[in-house]
């Protein structure tokens, strides 16, 4: 075991997409780590501490050495394990800067989309799905060199970043469907994605650490469904 591989802590919170991510990445690289649960109405002075710009979740520190911002950590754990294998980057300069570029809309763009669809009703929630639609179908065009065509082909070896990033948007999409009563990812309107997404889901580092119960899900989306936009910070 390299001595790198000492003290790797994430402070995370159990419904974030983002601390998701990098919980998921040490696992398919098998680097040991402890994990700290955060409490977002209440953060610990460590996190504050380590993430004085954004004061959010994940935070990973290494060897005393902390790290915010999930594509960053990403990125960083690729580098600074460089004998782990799945590599989550292409090596080829111009192949890694359009993974970068997708992870970035996958970060950025995304989760925005699917988030508005969650806090608000009625019309302007038809509007937001649509909205989030559009993006998938969207995505279903541009990505296609990134969409695995055999579904079988998806294993532990073959992830990288765009599979972690996309996973941790969809993985609870059926809780999200029953709370909404609407389809988010639809097999009909999005064939491609489905299966990835389902291919992903199914492997067992993905699924072992889904979050927990579907119907603990659904009844904590149903509470923070609820709650004032504003007040939402959590996932
Ligand atoms: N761009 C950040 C987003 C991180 C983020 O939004 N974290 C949320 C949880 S999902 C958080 O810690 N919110 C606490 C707050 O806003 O006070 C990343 O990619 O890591």
């Amino acid at each position: 075991m390299e001595s790198k591989d000492n003290n790797v802590r994430l402070h995370g919170m159990w419904a974030s997409i983002y601390s998701k991510r990098v919980e998921y990445a040490l696992k398919i690289k098998g680097i040991p780590y402890e994990y700290i649960e955060e409490d977002l109405i209440n953060k610990s002075q460590a996190l504050v501490e380590y993430n004085p710009v954004h004061k959010k979740v994940p935070v990973l520190v290494h060897n005393g050495k902390p790290l915010a911002e999930s594509l960053v950590i990403l990125e960083y754990i690729d580098e600074a394990w460089p004998t782990y294998t799945p590599r989550l980057l292409p090596d080829d300069p111009y192949e890694r800067a359009r993974v970068r570029f997708w992870a970035s809309f996958l970060t950025h763009q995304l989760p925005e989309s699917a988030k508005k669809v969650f806090f608000c009703s009625g019309e302007a929630q038809d509007q937001a799905l649509q909205e989030l639609h559009d993006k998938l179908t969207m995505m279903e065009h541009e990505m296609t060199e990134f969409i695995p065509i055999d579904v079988n082909s998806v294993t532990n070896e073959s992830l990288g970043i765009l599979d972690i990033n996309l996973v941790t948007i969809f993985a609870s999409h059926k809780a999200q469907e029953e709370v909404l009563g609407k389809k988010i990812l639809d097999p009909e309107k999005h064939p491609l994605l489905y299966s990835w997404v389902a291919a992903l889901t199914n492997l067992p580092v993905i699924k072992e650490s889904i979050p927990p119960s579907h119907d603990t899900l659904v009844a904590a989306l149903k509470k923070w469904s609820t709650t004032p936009h504003d007040q939402m910070r959590f996932i």
